[in-house]
């Protein structure tokens, strides 16, 4: 029986400023819910978002508020080892907040995994790999930092695939500014950009062109999420692939985006989807219509990106990866063991439920009062 719902606020400077397009985040807030079962199981999710309420329409405090007082009354005494009944009861009555679920039902999965022994991956099919390429983004605002950044984390085999963060700065700078870290770094690593929405179709035209032309690897969100039939033309104009971000919303979202060809690649994250399951039904939709994937990340803690990693070790096709970095864009740890990053790979934890272990005394010191 589901005993006690907790939503902790966590705020963590980064190791250094990221720029979006939409917001410089200098620290992230992390939102974390605790589940307690009456059988001493608990189970821990995340809905961690970015800049406030820069990139979603949901912030830190709407969903610490929106769970405590319209999302833990309703199932506080249900039976907690039924998720699927849990989140039929959410999902009827409670309309969006996509994040604030998502973090419920990783709760819920991760001790009900916990309870039966088996880890996430189970739950939601099995596992297909154990270890998933991570991406880096590089967003100091800086050329040569950048480069630099990515020369360090090259030879710490780390990451060798780097997502450019632009759209803040006019077409031409951003150009300039990829392709002279495309050069330098050379062909041996993936180089992809992130708009995050900054531009008009004519502007994307422009800059997709030129991008293209340099062997950029792959132009996600240049566009409004709302503006899929510009996505589209985009999509039939070049040979580099679109990847659909912002625009995907989960299930229905993933539904339309195919039904318009609006793009070849999918962004699957699990709080934009509003959960690991709606997530997984995304993710089914994209591969039935061929459609490729990668595995998207909120810039959440260990504990969403363990939930993100256990889901996407799932997919069958995974052809661009994963960006699943947010722990290491933190200067502080919560786990009691960190998450295993190495050979350029984030390990998918193997223990029951998402495998981790808060460290208590670590989130204490941490969270908002
Ligand atoms: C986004 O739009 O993809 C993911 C990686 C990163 O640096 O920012 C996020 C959000
Ligand atoms: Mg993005």
């Amino acid at each position: 029986m589901i005993q006690a719902i907790e939503t902790i606020l966590a705020d963590i400077p980064t190791v250094r400023a990221h720029k979006l397009s939409v917001a410089t985040m200098q620290s992230q807030t992390l939102v974390l819910v605790r589940i307690r079962c009456r059988d001493g199981i608990e189970g821990w999710g995340e809905a961690t978002t970015i800049g406030g309420l820069n990139y979603g329409d949901e912030s830190p405090e709407s969903i610490k508020v929106n769970i405590d007082t319209h999302i833990a009354p309703l199932l506080l005494g249900m039976t907690a080892d039924n998720v699927a009944a849990c989140m039929a009861r959410v999902r009827k009555v409670i309309q969006g907040n996509r994040f604030a679920k998502c973090a419920i039902e990783t709760a819920l999965m991760d001790a009900q995994g916990k309870r039966l022994g088996v880890p996430v991956s189970d739950l939601l099919g099995g596992r297909l790999r154990d270890a998933l390429p991570v991406a880096w983004t590089l967003a100091s605002g800086d050329t040569r930092k950048d480069i630099a950044e990515a020369e360090a984390m090259l030879e710490q085999r780390r990451h060798r695939i780097f997502k450019l963060k632009i759209g803040a700065r006019s077409v031409e700078d951003d150009v300039r500014h990829v392709l002279a870290i495309k050069k330098a770094l050379g062909d041996a690593v993936s180089i992809r950009v992130d708009v995050n929405m900054a531009w008009s179709e004519l502007e994307a035209q422009q800059g997709i062109a030129a991008l293209q032309a340099g062997g950029i690897d792959l132009i996600e969100q240049p566009v409004r999420s709302e503006q899929s039939a510009a996505l589209a033309r985009l999509s039939r104009r070049f040979t580099v692939p679109m990847m659909a971000d912002e625009a995907l919303k989960g299930p229905l979202s993933a539904l339309s985006l195919v039904g318009e060809a609006a793009a070849s690649v999918f962004a699957i994250k699990i709080a934009q989807s509003g959960g690991l399951v709606p997530a997984r039904l995304a993710a089914d939709i994209a591969q039935l219509a061929g459609v490729s994937l990668y595995g998207g990340t909120m810039l959440e803690g260990a504990v969403g990106t363990a939930a993100s990693a256990h889901l996407f070790s799932t997919f069958d096709d995974l052809s661009f990866g994963t960006e699943l970095f947010g722990p290491l864009l933190l200067t502080q740890e919560i786990l009691a063991e960190p998450l295993v990053y190495r050979d350029f790979m984030l390990q998918v934890p193997t223990g029951p439920g998402l495998g981790i272990q808060v460290d208590m005394d670590r989130l204490d010191a941490l969270r908002r009062r």
